[in-house]
């Protein structure tokens, strides 16, 4: 090959070269690649940092170098791997999904984090939402819990920029970026990009707070590392706190806490006033917020209480958070199971899905777009279904099952977000056909573009809830009361659903078939782990496959 020196425009860095190619000849190109960023080195380093890592890959030779990148592959496929047995398709969508994962973080860099689109695609600048702790930290934890720590530790590393960002609005303590970079900093744009229509969700999309900290502590209680709640994870859910207690506005006349002017998961209702969402992981937060701290002062650890020092709060201030709780205004459930979604919402207009798309997904009704549906029921994805799905044990079944009947007629799905959910709680509450219409349309939004966009970037959301759909769908995979637990089934036509999950530095294979489940547990000899299926406790010691039939 003659090499005809670099070329280098919009997104495009390259080597090119001219070869004689013949018919049935192949020509292989071995390519050695070093990348440096200044975060790391003074820029004027670069070069010679660069140059002496590819020297050094050199010397070690191609072979040797991809033998090494396969290893560390086959580790990280070793943790995660998911297949569905007499399905090939669906086996496919789930490597493509679970690849997807792994290319988009890196365990290494506890700065970064992933965009909504991962690296794939510029849609959203980049920037970060509560996709990575609702949508792909499960993974995450389960599979790969070092990533899951670099990713809430970029959490840490951006608390200054949400402290800033209470400030800034007026309110103590740390308020996390609805849309966030480097920083931490509020980035959502306030207009569209044709500029014809406000974007609200950066004053208003305020639930963010909450799901950081529900991705801190659920990667706590499933790797049992408590030294992250000690170095970071204590720090942020004490200043989110804060945040919480001066954000939460006392109602006088109705003795209660009340959140006003927020939009919930679902965005088409925006400036609603007790989105129920928000208000009962509000809730949740401050009392996980009380339950953390009491266990580190019982501790007693030197460290938490330089840090209670630090950050000057006291027993009160932490006493108050645990009363605010308790105030906080929560629609009451109706006779019939339902819960309002927000105050006013069961008075809108309740116009009817009609018209659906070629892969049966509703079309918005004549006449309306993203941007008029405020004064009716119709919602881009799910909210109160999703607060069914995060806090499993605070709804009763009957409560989950009203509430998915409700709000699935009137959910238009206009995010990607929104199958994956529906697929889970459709498998939870019985409504199973549905439930694989919408795993088929999470698993292939990008391997089929089935929403046309795939161009702006990979759906990475979408990748982690078809994890999601596969392991806590299907597999019914919950942590319960700090256990796992299972309530799997399987569609018509799967033989079987193979996962791994990593529990508190064990690792648990699953293999969920039609009329039985095996698990075999990876630990050190004498360990037992007590897990549910189906509600009954089984006992699991290590090395010992266990079966339980279904
Ligand atoms: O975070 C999501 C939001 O819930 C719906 N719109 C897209 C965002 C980024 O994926």
């Amino acid at each position: 090959a003659r090499f005809l020196g670099g070329a280098r425009d919009y997104e495009r860095v390259a080597q090119v070269a001219e070869i004689e190619a013949r018919r049935g000849m192949p020509h292989v190109f071995e390519k050695f690649a070093a990348i440096a960023t200044s975060r790391d080195m003074p820029a004027g380093d670069i070069p010679r940092d660069v140059r002496d890592r590819l020297d050094a890959a050199r010397r070690r030779g191609m072979t040797a170098c991809l033998a090494e990148s396969a290893a560390a592959w086959r580790a990280k496929w070793d943790a995660c791997d998911c297949l569905v047995v007499g399905d090939p398709q669906a086996s496919l969508a789930a490597r493509f999904s679970i690849y997807h994962l792994l290319i988009a973080a890196n365990e290494e860099d506890p700065r970064a984090n992933i965009g909504a689109k991962s690296l794939s695609g510029e849609g959203y600048k980049g920037h970060v939402f509560w996709d990575t702790e609702i949508f792909l930290l499960p993974f995450f934890i389960f599979t790969q819990p070092e990533t899951a720590r670099a990713l809430l530790t970029y959490r840490y590393h951006t608390l200054p920029g949400a402290l800033e960002n209470a400030r800034a609005n007026g309110f103590e303590g740390a308020q996390y970026a609805w849309e966030s970079a480097d920083t931490g900093r509020e980035t959502t744009p306030k207009w569209t990009a044709d500029g014809q229509n406000r974007i609200w969700t950066g004053e208003e999309e305020i639930h963010v707070t909450a799901c950081v900290a529900y991705g801190i502590l659920s990667y706590v209680t499933a790797t049992g590392d408590r030294q992250f709640l000690r170095d970071y994870g204590a720090e942020i859910l004490y200043q989110t706190s804060r945040y919480w207690a001066s954000r939460l506005e006392w109602n006088a006349a109705e003795a209660q806490f009340e959140l006003t002017g927020v939009i919930g998961p679902d965005e088409f209702h925006e400036h609603v006033d007790n989105n129920t969402f928000t208000n009962r992981l509000a809730q949740w937060h401050l009392e996980q917020a009380v339950a953390v701290f009491e266990g580190l002062a019982a501790e007693g650890r030197p460290e938490h209480e330089a840090l209670l020092e630090r950050l000057e709060l006291t027993r009160e201030e932490v006493a108050r958070w645990g009363g605010i709780a308790g105030r906080i205004y929560l629609p009451a459930i109706s006779g019939d199971g339902l819960i309002e979604q927000f105050e006013g919402y069961f008075g809108l207009e309740d116009v009817p899905i009609t018209e659906w798309d070629q892969n049966r997904m509703p079309r918005y009704p004549a006449g309306h777009d993203h941007f008029s549906l405020n004064g009716t029921m119709l919602l881009k994805q799910p909210d109160v279904v999703m607060l069914t799905y995060l806090l499993p044990d605070a709804y009763p079944d009957a409560v989950k099952a009203a509430n998915y009947a409700f709000y699935e007629k009137r959910t238009l799905h206009k995010s990607s977000l929104s199958p994956a959910v529906h697929a889970i709680m459709g498998i939870e509450v019985g409504d199973r056909a549905t439930a694989e219409l919408y795993f088929q349309r999470s698993a292939f939004v990008d391997l089929r573009d089935n929403q046309g966009n795939t161009c702006d970037g990979m759906h990475i959301a979408s990748a982690g809830g078809t994890w999601q759909i596969l392991v806590c769908g299907f597999g019914g995979f919950r942590v319960r009361g700090g256990r796992m637990t299972f309530r799997p089934w399987l569609p018509e036509g799967w033989d079987a659903l193979r996962f791994r999950l990593k529990w508190r530095g064990m690792d648990l294979a699953v293999t969920v078939a039609r009329d039985e489940c095996r698990f075999l547990l990876t630990a050190p000899p004498g360990t037992i782990e007590t897990i549910e299926v189906r509600d009954r406790a089984h006992g699991l010691a290590a090395g010992e496959e266990v079966v339980v039939r279904l």
